[in-house]
């Protein structure tokens, strides 16, 4: 099936935005959805002021969609009450939705923290089992499972991204494994808006060379990513000299400049 009118949750995050600018002018409709107000700026889109913990709403939400990306929630860690209310009933309620609207699939933003707490020495695949290292990484673990109930039992396909850290450009050493280019990510969407998938879960992660993830899984349904955090390898190297060197030095970050001295 071919997806023509699109939902994005989030969409006026950082994510939302970058793929909302990618995806302008290409389907029948994008309907963008957010609690924070948005405009439309480009043909096509429509916004749809909504908040995930209300399941009436989201289900008005999702009528008429054929795909849905669900990127709204929080991102970060944060207490019980903001995660079961946002990231867990918000999932609930988005998956719900879909399954009344007859929705064909559903592109879940999870996150490497679903798998956190595996030790960076291990390679993980998209079947790697969870190993969240907070309650934000246990939502998204919990999205996963959401995305497997609703695709094995209602027939609504569900690709579950575990995104690594999708920013313009890696910014420190970890970075340089888990970085998601902008251009990456879209693809990777562009992925799960054709292929041809029941219930999948890969990483949101560019062809690093030291990724700690083997995402054959991905490359399977077609994603070809074009970038490579090691580009930026001697950029994010003096990034972190710099950032040692005012930890050592009382003078903090005024050490760092024009600093040659090996004594
Ligand atoms: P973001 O915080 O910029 O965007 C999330 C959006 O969700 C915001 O615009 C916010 O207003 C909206 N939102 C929050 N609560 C809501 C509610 N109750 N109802 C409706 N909308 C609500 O985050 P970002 O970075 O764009 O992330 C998007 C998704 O991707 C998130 O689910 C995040 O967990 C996931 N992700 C992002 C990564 C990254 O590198 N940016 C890495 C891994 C996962
Ligand atoms: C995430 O899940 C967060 O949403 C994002 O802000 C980054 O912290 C990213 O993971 C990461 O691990 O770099």
């Amino acid at each position: 099936m071919t997806s023509k009118r699109i939902l994005i949750t989030g969409a006026a995050g950082r994510l939302g935005t970058i793929l909302r600018q990618s995806l302008a002018g290409r389907f029948e409709l994008l309907r963008l959805s957010d609690i924070v107000p948005m405009t439309a700026t480009a043909e096509g889109e429509q916004i749809a002021p909504c908040d995930l913990a209300d399941a009436a709403a989201v289900r008005d939400l999702c009528e008429g969609m054929d795909a849905v990306i669900h990127l709204g929630g929080i991102p970060y860690e944060t207490g019980w009450s903001e995660m079961l209310r946002t990231n867990i009933a918000g999932t609930v309620n988005l998956y719900e939705g879909a399954r009344h609207a007859g929705v064909d699939r559903v592109i879940f933003a999870s996150s490497n923290h679903a798998t956190g707490m595996y030790p960076n020495d291990r390679t993980l695949t998209g079947g790697s089992p969870p190993r969240p290292d907070s309650r934000y990484g246990l939502t998204k673990a919990f999205g996963e499972d959401v995305a497997a109930l609703y695709a094995y039992k209602h027939g609504i396909r569900s690709l579950c991204l575990r995104i690594g850290s999708c920013l313009p450009k890696p910014d420190n050493r970890r970075a340089l494994s888990t970085w998601l280019s902008h251009k990456d990510f879209v693809r990777l969407v562009e992925v799960g808006l054709t292929a041809d998938y029941v219930h999948e879960i890969v990483y949101g992660v560019s062809r690093n060379t030291r990724s700690w993830w083997d995402n054959s899984a991905a490359y399977r349904l077609g994603y070809e990513p074009l970038d490579n955090a090691e580009v930026y390898a001697a950029e994010v190297e003096s990034i972190e000299l710099k950032a040692e060197l005012a930890r050592l030095y009382q003078g903090g970050n005024f050490v760092p400049e024009e600093f040659t001295s090996r004594r």
